[in-house]
């Protein structure tokens, strides 16, 4: 569980018709495209170093992806996702993302919870291999890290 002592990164997004279902609520895939969305534009904001690098021979790896659904979202939703950093040890990044429903009375309904695990890895002689996190990512993460008691 994220503390709420940490700030998040924030991403806000209202939801079309492209990402309903049949029945009108967001398919379940949706939540993890803006998990996606939403550390592209971390990095695009606060690290765009890395971008050159991801274009060179890091990658960062994703090991692990999930989503709890508590709540539907419907076309028109305004969606706030909440991201943060759970866990930073030897090459892997643990993130943590809450989705809240907004509503037009400015209250925020908790709508679901999603975990990412990526690794920090270097292509090397065609192999991937385990490397430190880069320090610039380091850096910008520094003030998204959740303390754990
Ligand atoms: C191209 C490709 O494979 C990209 C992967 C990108 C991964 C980005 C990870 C960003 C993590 C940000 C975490 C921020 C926590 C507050």
């Amino acid at each position: 569980m994220p503390a709420s002592d940490a700030p998040a990164f924030e991403m806000f997004h209202t939801v079309g018709f492209a990402e309903t279902n049949l029945v009108g609520n967001v398919y379940f895939t949706r939540h993890l495209e803006w998990q996606g969305r939403c550390r592209e534009m971390f990095l695009h904001e606060h690290c765009p170093t890395i971008l050159a690098s991801l274009r060179d021979d890091l990658a960062l790896v994703t090991l692990h992806c999930s989503c709890d659904y508590v709540m539907e979202f419907s076309a028109f939703d305004r969606v706030l996702l909440r991201m943060r950093l759970d866990d930073l040890a030897h090459n892997r990044i643990g993130l943590a993302f809450d989705y809240y429903r907004c509503g037009a009375d400015g209250r925020r309904a908790h709508a679901a919870r999603g975990r990412q695990v990526l690794a920090s890895m270097r292509r090397q002689d065609g192999e991937l291999r385990p490397t430190p996190v880069p320090e610039a990512l380091l850096q910008a993460l520094g003030p998204y890290r959740v303390s754990h008691p």
